[in-house]
């Protein structure tokens, strides 16, 4: 697995620190000795001292044993490459990880990468966005420290026209997402918000660059609000929203589920290329709050009441409207009725 850094010389330093977490957590006891670990990583004692050092300030506390060594007692709840890599299963997703503490947006960061050639699977992630976007140049609210703010990118090899095929990838990962490390059931609302008990807790912007017959790459932008509070969320939001804290009624670790967010997408993506959209969208039908119920689309041509039926091909919402017949609607913000 590949760690990436915006940090020239950060790559191996990482890799370092990663076998350093790998090592302590391989043992029962958890404890090491300075020497043992100089060996497994080919360095200078001096080195590991510096490794251990530099561990600490980042949050874990790691105690010096007398005579037997080093122990690990625990790790903050930050999202770094080492910790994120710990432990990840995937294959695709999450192979290059690219972590920072601020960004103005996580997606303008991913985009340029990507110009600049970054592989399919990286995932951008930073601790705060300075100014994280909605869609249609909306605002998302982006506080340091108790979000997920992150931006994958991908190379599929597909027409442009079936792209929003995969804008339904993220919401069904961070649905599963939510249900396995937080204990809540989550909904999702087309096209892409998640909701738990009808709140909003997250919001996708996907985002492309394509020439006529083919995808050059994809952006799928997911924002998560996992141990946010209520003072932290804007005053006149579109959507009544929330955080998994708040409706969980405890903290939610950011580490473990993002670390289910990267498996969950990547197994879902690694199954979209293998055998195409149709299992995708049984997912995402099977999570939908939408299905069946009478809503109200808003779109640029106006407003449409009707019942959903499902969506189609390329990701439209299909609803019957009161004449009997059946719309499709490509884009629109939607209001369930009843
Ligand atoms: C969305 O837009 O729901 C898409 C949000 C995507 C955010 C991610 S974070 C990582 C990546 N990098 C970025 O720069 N963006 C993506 P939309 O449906 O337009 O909702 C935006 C509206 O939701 C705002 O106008 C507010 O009313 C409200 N809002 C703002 N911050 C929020 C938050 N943290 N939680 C819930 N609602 C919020």
């Amino acid at each position: 697995m590949s760690v990436a850094s915006p940090r020239p010389d950060g790559g191996s330093n990482r890799e370092i620190d990663r076998k350093i977490l790998e090592i302590f957590r391989s043992r029962d006891e958890g404890v090491v000795s300075g020497e043992e670990l100089s060996r497994s990583l080919g360095v200078s004692r001096t080195a590991v001292w510096k490794h251990i050092k530099a561990l600490k300030d980042l949050g874990y506390r790691i105690e010096a044993v007398p005579s037997r060594g080093y122990s690990l007692v625990s790790t903050p709840d930050i999202l770094t490459p080492a910790e994120l890599s710990s432990g990840l299963h995937v294959t695709r997703i999450g192979t290059s990880l690219v972590c920072i503490g601020e960004a103005e947006s996580t997606n303008v960061l991913a985009y340029r990468l990507a110009e600049e050639g970054a592989a399919e699977g990286t995932v951008v992630i930073a601790d705060a966005q300075t100014r994280g976007k909605g869609r249609l140049g909306r605002q998302w609210e982006s506080p340091p420290g108790v979000n997920l703010y992150c931006s994958i990118i991908l190379r599929p090899p597909i027409m442009p026209l079936h792209a929003p095929q995969l804008t339904f990838l993220s919401a069904v990962a961070v649905a599963e997402a939510i249900e396995r490390s937080a204990g809540l059931t989550p909904a999702i609302k087309w096209p892409n918000d998640v909701l738990v008990n009808g709140f909003k807790v997250a919001g996708m912007l996907n985002e492309m660059s394509a020439e006529t017959e083919r995808v050059e790459f994809l952006i799928l932008g997911i924002g998560v609000n996992i141990n946010m509070q209520r003072d932290q969320f804007p005053r006149d939001l579109r959507h009544p929203a929330s955080s998994l804290a708040i409706e969980a009624g405890r903290e939610v670790e950011r580490l473990p589920f993002t670390r289910a967010l990267l498996e969950s997408l990547d197994s879902h993506y690694v199954r979209y290329l293998a055998g195409g959209y149709d299992p995708l969208r049984q997912a995402w039908l099977a999570r939908s709050a939408v299905m069946g119920r009478r809503v109200r689309v808003s779109g640029q041509d106006g407003e449409r009441i009707g019942t959903v039926e499902g969506i189609d091909e390329i990701g439209a919402l299909l609803i019957k409207d009161t004449d009997g017949l059946t719309q499709r609607i490509l884009a629109g913000d939607v209001t369930i009725e009843e």
